[in-house]
């Protein structure tokens, strides 16, 4: 069956479910979606997909490359103890904690758009904290001018890693006036569970205008920089995979048109839709790339 978003039970009745969320904590972060339900100004209205679909139809490659990989090796990721280790040009450098990074009492719903650079998509509704608040709390330091995040190195436990698919650990980069934007999050949460492995548990980068593969999964390393991050995609194939990778229908994949993408769970007939620049969300971010060629810095 296909949830739309009246379907689902509103935040505020689904908050102890396998007590992720301690209700308190939610309302207070919350008081607009537990008065009503809604999602936040920065969540679409469009309906969500099912936790089935999010939770079976993966990229993770450290478990393997086909899209139901993850969901059957992931579960084999020990995701507890976690650290995320905060470093380079902060002033606050060290090993922070999920519940450091993410307390309960700063946890918010967004429902983004998730446009895969393979031109498929879906509706995700995330839990997590803005990047901004984290990058706050170690302190960015006047030179930073990059955010470099990393996933988690562990082949006895990540079966794809034991073979040359990318350049592990995966890496990836934002510059630090899109890490700081309210849209970038790091989510924790995936309905009101905590996040499944196979989406990046225990703690994940969500950049909701650029293709999927920025929002990079399993985060165990956050640095600041003044120099443009390695990221594993635009090293394997710059031709292919650029360090802004921001949605864009008027730049095609060598391979194939970004112009439409189909939408998982619409159905055989339903599911091909235009797809939009910046996913959608050209409102919010557009500016941030104000006079730059966007089919030059793809
Ligand atoms: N570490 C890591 N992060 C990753 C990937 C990956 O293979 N490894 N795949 C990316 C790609 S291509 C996409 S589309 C999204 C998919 O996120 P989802 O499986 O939660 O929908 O994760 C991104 N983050
Ligand atoms: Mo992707």
């Amino acid at each position: 069956m296909k949830l739309t978003w009246s379907d689902v039970t509103p935040l505020s009745a689904r908050l102890n479910r396998r007590g992720f969320l301690a209700a308190g904590a939610a309302l207070a972060a919350s008081p607009a979606l537990a008065l009503t339900g809604a999602p936040s100004s920065l969540s679409t209205d469009q309906p969500p997909n099912s936790f089935e679909e999010i939770t079976n139809y993966n990229n993770f490659y450290e478990f393997g490359t086909a899209k139901e990989d993850p969901a059957r090796h992931a579960a084999n990721m020990t995701t507890d103890p976690w650290s995320v280790e905060i470093g380079g040009l902060v002033e606050r450098p060290g090993s922070y904690g999920v519940e450091d990074i993410a307390p309960e009492n700063a946890l918010e719903e967004r429902i983004y758009r998730l446009r895969c650079v393979e031109a498929w998509s879906m509706v995700i509704p995330w839990i997590g904290v803005p990047l901004a608040s984290v990058l706050q709390k170690a302190g960015v330091q006047p030179g930073a001018k990059y955010v470099a995040f990393e996933t988690l190195y562990r082949p006895d436990e990540m079966r794809g890693q034991r073979y040359p698919i990318l350049d592990w650990p995966y890496r990836e980069g934002l510059r630090l006036d899109e890490a700081m934007h309210p849209l970038t999050i790091l989510a924790t949460g995936l309905y009101s569970d905590p996040l499944p492995n196979q989406n990046g548990a225990p703690i994940r980068l969500v950049v909701p205008w650029k293709y999927g593969f920025k929002s990079i999964k399993s985060v165990v390393k956050i640095t600041l920089t003044d120099n443009q991050p390695v990221c594993t995609w635009q090293k394997m194939q710059p031709s292919e995979y650029g360090f802004f990778a921001n949605v864009n229908p008027e730049v095609d994949h060598p391979r194939w048109s970004q112009a439409t993408e189909r939408r998982i769970g619409a159905g055989l007939f339903g599911g091909r839709q235009e797809t939009v620049r910046f996913n959608g969300y050209g409102d919010q971010v557009a500016s941030l790339y104000a006079g730059m060629d966007l089919a030059k810095n793809y």
